[in-house]
């Protein structure tokens, strides 16, 4: 669990902040998951000699599975707020990797927001009515978030971009990382030689 820690210490604080985004259905399956396998692991129907020996079987798999959804969604107090976000009048462009481009695994993506600022983590505290013309931006890969940018130029993650076509889609978030209901969002096909 040390490691794991560390990890998440030396990790870029966009993908730590990131790991808020769990929701409390996810959470919730992510705990049911975890606590089956950890049953499978431990067997604590397995015939055990002491009592003490006994508990600590049946106790392993709950503080397994807690320790596993707390990593993998560790901060979710702070996004518990699913309410619905307004319209944002915000365009968003990706200026870089251009279509069809073809690319090694060192990429930059470059995002030109239309109507909007991006702005840094420390601001992302809502108190109120959230703004629509403020907010940061989420980037996936393949249909899988990679990180959020509180810039409009990024690297992506080399060691994802295999040789092959990929996608990469820039959504503009609202500063507390929720969707605005229009979601501005754009997508950009490349391929990696
Ligand atoms: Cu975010």
């Amino acid at each position: 669990m040390a490691g794991v820690a560390l990890a998440l210490l030396l990790a870029p604080s966009p993908a730590y902040a990131h790991l808020g985004h769990c929701s409390n259905a996810e959470a919730a399956s992510t705990i049911g998951v975890s606590l089956v396998l950890a049953v499978l692991l431990f067997r604590p129907w397995k015939k055990v000699s002491t009592m003490s020996a006994k508990i600590t079987r049946l106790a392993l798999p709950a503080v397994l599975a807690i320790a596993v959804t707390a990593t993998g969604c560790g901060g979710s107090k702070s996004s518990t707020s699913t309410a619905k976000h307004p319209q944002s009048p915000v365009r968003i462009q990706i200026t870089q990797p251009t279509p069809n481009q073809v690319t090694g695994n060192n990429v930059t993506l470059v995002v030109n927001l239309i109507g909007g600022t991006v702005v840094p983590a420390a601001q992302t505290t809502v108190k109120g009515t959230v703004p629509t013309t403020q907010g940061h931006i989420h980037v996936s890969l393949d249909g899988r978030l990679v990180n959020m940018a509180y810039s409009t130029t990024q690297q992506l993650p080399p060691e994802q971009l295999t040789p092959g076509q990929h996608t990469v889609t820039a959504e503009f978030v609202a500063v507390d990382h929720v969707p605005f209901a229009n979601r501005p969002t754009a997508a950009v096909i490349f391929t990696v030689q």
